[in-house]
């Protein structure tokens, strides 16, 4: 685990211990669950970048993903949902010889395929492609989750008709507010519409990626029967490979979410009841277990809720 990440892990959970069982189980499963994944990914290769291909069934994350590896690899189909089980291409033998083996068995994907590199697909790449989460079977959507909370990078893909779905926005994407360097929003399909309309998808999918939260997230065309638009997306997914970042990048920011929304728990309580919690020791345990003193102070001025959102609250600035 990269120092960074390992410090904030550790200085997230020495937060949760401090603060015991003072914040309900509602506020602390997830930060812990994270912590584990974390964890648990830190064990494994970080020689692969693990990039997920997610969306709703039939916008084409399998088409893609063969288009992407060059090979017939997916099922596609008519029939929907056509992909229930994830399968993974494994692209080459990284640098550093790092098995996928575990990395695979962790993410439970069984299907598996190995490609060689090639100049489009760097060694230690392994593309997912997931069973559709918006799905009427619901172990689909179970095995799609799993892979979409233990993804380095998130490549979301829609179709013209699908793309504003209360289902993809609401269901995920504000979940994945302020982690716009790990999430990609690839409109496939893309030769079902005109030139102009599909300027007006675009922009109208990255407006609301926007009020999801994620105003920076990359958004592209693409279409997987064409090809258009599939190199350049070929290039935003070996870029991320090569650079080795994404799992610094999506955990460290899943880690600040965390922290922020622990926070912004402390904070209400605080509010509500400044004397029990401050008295019972509960942030001040918090702040030393962040290492920052002043967040009494913040707390007590109740200026948590309000600041949170924008620029962290300051005991976990520091992630
Ligand atoms: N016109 C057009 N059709 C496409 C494109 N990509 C995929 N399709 C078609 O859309 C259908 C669904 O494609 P799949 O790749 O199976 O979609 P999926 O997202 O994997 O669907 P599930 O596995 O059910 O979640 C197939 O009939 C594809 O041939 C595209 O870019 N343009
Ligand atoms: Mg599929």
């Amino acid at each position: 685990m990269s120092p960074t990440l390992a410090q904030r892990a550790d200085a997230l959970a020495a937060a949760l211990d401090a603060a015991g069982d003072r914040l309900p189980s509602t506020v602390t499963d997830a930060p812990r669950a994270l912590l584990t994944r974390v964890r648990e990914r830190a064990g494994l290769s970080a020689e692969h970048t693990v990039v997920a291909l997610a969306g709703a069934t039939g916008s084409g994350k399998s088409s893609l993903l063969n288009a992407l590896a060059g090979a017939d690899l997916a099922g596609t189909g008519v029939r929907r949902p056509t992909t229930s089980h994830p399968s993974a291409v494994v692209v080459g033998s990284p640098p550093g010889g790092g098995d996928p083996g575990p990395l695979l068995d962790w993410l439970e994907v069984a299907r598996r395929h190995a490609v060689a590199a090639g100049p489009g697909l760097p060694a230690g790449l392994v593309l997912l492609d997931l069973p559709d989460h918006d799905s009427v079977v619901v172990e689909h959507r179970e095995r799609a989750d799993r892979l979409v909370a233990r993804a380095d990078l998130l490549v979301w893909v829609v179709d013209p008709q699908k793309y504003a779905d209360a289902a993809l926005h609401e269901g995920y994407l504000r979940g994945l507010a302020g982690r716009d360097d790990v999430v990609v929003l690839v409109l496939n399909q893309a030769d079902r519409l005109g030139p102009a309309e599909r300027d007006a998808v675009l922009a109208d999918l990255a407006r609301l990626a926007a009020a999801d939260g994620l105003p920076r997230a990359r958004v592209l065309a693409a279409s997987a029967r064409t090809g258009d638009g599939v190199d350049a997306l070929r290039d935003l997914v070996r870029v991320a490979a090569e650079r080795r970042e994404s799992t610094t990048r999506r955990f460290g920011a899943d880690l600040r979410a965390a922290a922020r929304e622990v926070a912004d728990a402390c904070g209400t309580t605080a509010s509500r009841r400044p004397r029990a919690v401050v008295a019972d020791g509960l942030v001040d345990a918090l702040a030393a277990a962040a290492g920052v003193p002043t967040v009494v102070d913040a707390v007590r001025r109740s200026a948590v809720r309000r600041a949170g959102a924008h620029i962290g609250w300051p005991p976990v600035r520091w992630l």
